[in-house]
C-alpha cells in the first residue's frame, strides 16, 4: 500500500485528491501537509494532517521520515495571474518546493508528482492542437517555473531514478475549493454567479478558447498517472491532458440552458487576456492516451450538469 503525502493539500486541487486518494489507500496512508487557511470543512477529523512550510526542505523531510511516504504530491504554486504580479514569490515558491521535493525524494527514495500547467506553452508555441514536444518558450514567470519544473524532474529522473511524473494540466472545473489567482479561474468564477443569481464579468474576451478539465478527470489524471506501468511511458514530464477546450460564449451557452435569465457581460482584464491568448487553444493529449491509458469522462455539458448540481446544493439554492 502506498504511504503519500500530499502537499498544499488545502487548495483547490488538494482539498479533493486527498479525499480520492483516502478513498483508495486508506485514510491513515494520506498525510496532507497544510500550510494556507482557508481548511476545508472537516479537514484535521478526516486523516492525518502535519503543518508544513514547503520552503522549510527539513519540514517535508521529517514527515516524509516520520510517516515512511513512498510518494509525494506535491500541488504548492502562486497561479498564473497572481505569479504575474509578485514574480519574485512565484518563483520562489514555484522553484521552491519543487526543488526540496525533489531533493527529499532523492534522499529517502520518493516518487513525486508536480503538476505542469498549459501555461508551460507560450505565443510562439503551435495554438491548435499543441504537440507533446513542441516549442515551450512562455512569456509568464508561472510558465517559467513549470518548464523549468519538468525539465529538472526528468532530470533527477535521468540522474538519479528519482520516480518524477506530472501531467500539463488545463483550468480545473471544480465546486469544493474555489482557484486563485489563475487566468482560468473564470471558468469556475462563471457557474457560483449563476447559481447564486447574480450577474456575471467576464474577464476574457469572447473568442478566448483554452483547455479545461472537471475535477474527477484530473484526480483521475493525477492518481492514473503515479500509478501507470514505468515500461510504457516514454515520457515523464509532463503529458498534455485535456478534456474539453471553450470559449467564454460557449460556457455561457451551456449555463443559459438551466438559467435562462443569466447575465454576463465583458470587461477584460489585460493581464489575465495577455496570459490566455500566450496559451494553447487546444492540446493534443494523444501521448498520455497512448503511453497511461487517460481518457477524461466529462465534456462541457456534462460538466454544467454536475457542477450546477452540487453548487445549487453547497449555496443552498435548492
Ligand atoms: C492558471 O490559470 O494559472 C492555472 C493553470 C492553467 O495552470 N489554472
Amino acid at each position: 500500500m502506498k504511504k503519500i503525502l500530499i502537499i498544499g493539500s488545502t487548495g483547490q486541487i488538494g482539498s479533493e485528491l486527498s479525499v480520492r486518494l483516502r478513498s483508495i489507500y486508506g485514510d491513515s496512508n494520506v498525510i496532507c501537509g497544510y500550510y494556507t487557511p482557508p481548511y476545508p470543512d472537516g479537514f484535521f477529523e478526516a486523516g492525518p494532517a502535519v503543518e508544513i512550510n514547503a520552503l522549510h526542505i527539513e519540514q517535508i523531510a521529517d514527515t516524509v521520515k516520520q510517516y515512511k511516504i513512498d510518494t509525494i504530491y506535491n500541488l504548492v504554486a502562486i497561479l498564473s495571474a497572481t505569479a504575474e504580479k509578485y514574480p519574485k514569490l512565484g518563483w520562489d515558491v514555484g522553484i521552491g518546493s519543487l526543488m526540496n521535493c525533489l531533493d527529499v525524494a532523492r534522499e529517502c527514495g520518493c516518487a513525486v508528482f508536480t503538476p505542469s500547467s498549459i501555461g508551460a506553452f507560450g505565443p510562439n508555441t503551435p495554438q491548435d492542437h499543441t504537440p507533446q514536444d513542441t516549442i515551450q518558450r512562455p512569456s509568464t514567470v508561472y510558465g517559467i517555473t513549470k518548464v523549468l519544473g519538468e525539465l529538472v524532474s526528468d532530470y533527477y529522473f535521468d540522474r538519479w531514478q528519482v520516480d518524477t511524473r506530472s501531467v500539463r494540466f488545463p483550468g480545473i472545473i471544480s465546486s469544493m475549493t474555489l482557484p486563485g489567482g489563475g487566468t482560468t479561474d473564470y471558468a469556475v468564477e462563471i457557474f457560483y454567479k449563476a447559481v447564486a443569481g447574480e450577474s456575471f464579468v467576464c474577464p476574457l474576451k469572447a473568442g478566448t478558447f483554452m483547455d479545461m478539465m472537471y475535477m474527477p478527470d484530473a484526480l483521475d489524471a493525477a492518481i492514473d498517472i503515479m500509478e501507470a506501468d514505468p515500461k510504457r511511458l516514454i515520457h515523464r514530464n509532463s503529458f498534455n491532458v485535456t478534456s474539453m477546450s471553450f470559449d467564454p460564449e460557449m460556457i455561457y451557452a451551456q449555463i443559459k440552458k438551466y438559467y435562462p435569465e443569466f447575465q454576463m457581460i465583458y470587461d477584460v482584464d489585460p493581464l489575465k487576456q495577455s496570459i490566455a491568448d500566450s496559451w494553447p487553444n487546444c492540446l493534443d493529449d494523444s501521448c498520455a492516451r497512448n503511453e497511461w491509458g487517460w481518457k477524461p469522462h466529462f465534456n462541457l455539458e456534462r460538466t454544467t450538469a454536475d457542477m450546477i448540481k452540487r453548487l445549487q446544493n453547497k449555496l443552498g439554492k435548492k
